[in-house]
């Protein structure tokens, strides 16, 4: 979420590092899902992502302890960051691309890819439902009770299934 008129900034970062780090996953093996809950619009912090910056590996070089504990995980002052001067060499390469749209749009993306979003100056919320995939054979390898919540990094580890409930090729018929 990202409120209206105050909703800062987040830094350059990679997602990755943070489950390697806080809860030992070995392996990048891991896709980001993100869904528009409101318009996203240039003005309401959007996402903004480095094209192809996900073949790298790992570029975050800040580490920032200001904020303790998993609480600097999911804040403005994000833990793992990337210096903004590296960011913008990269973009020069590759410009950013901004992820606007409507209400249910999805973005799917590496978790090494390196992003950042938007101030929100506008006066309109910005929501976005972001979560993320990891393969069953990468399992976390701390302890359980060293775990980050649950919305960070789930206990639940049972594969997928699919389901012949709803048929996208039946769209419009
Ligand atoms: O919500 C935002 O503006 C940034 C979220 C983000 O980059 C993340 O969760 O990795």
């Amino acid at each position: 979420m990202k409120a209206k008129e105050v909703g800062e900034k987040w830094p350059w970062h990679q997602d990755y590092i943070y489950w390697r780090k806080e809860d030992g996953l070995l392996k990048p093996n891991l896709l980001n899902v993100a869904i528009l809950l409101s318009p996203v619009t240039m003005q309401n912090g959007p996402l903004c992502l480095i094209p192809k910056s996900h073949k790298l590996g790992c570029m975050t070089n800040v580490l920032n302890d200001k904020v303790p504990g998993w609480n600097g995980n999911v804040s403005v002052d994000l833990t793992y960051q990337i210096e903004p001067d590296t960011a913008t060499q990269l973009m020069k390469k590759n410009p950013v691309t901004h992820f606007i749209g409507m209400p249910g749009d999805v973005m799917f993306f590496d978790p090494m890819t390196i992003h950042s979003s938007e101030l929100n100056k506008s006066d309109m919320n910005r929501d976005i439902f972001l979560f993320t995939y990891n393969t069953v054979d990468n399992l976390p390898t701390v302890n359980k009770d060293r775990l980050r919540p649950d919305f960070l990094c789930s206990r639940k580890h049972a594969p997928l299934e699919t389901s012949n409930q709803f048929n996208i090729l039946d769209w419009n018929k």
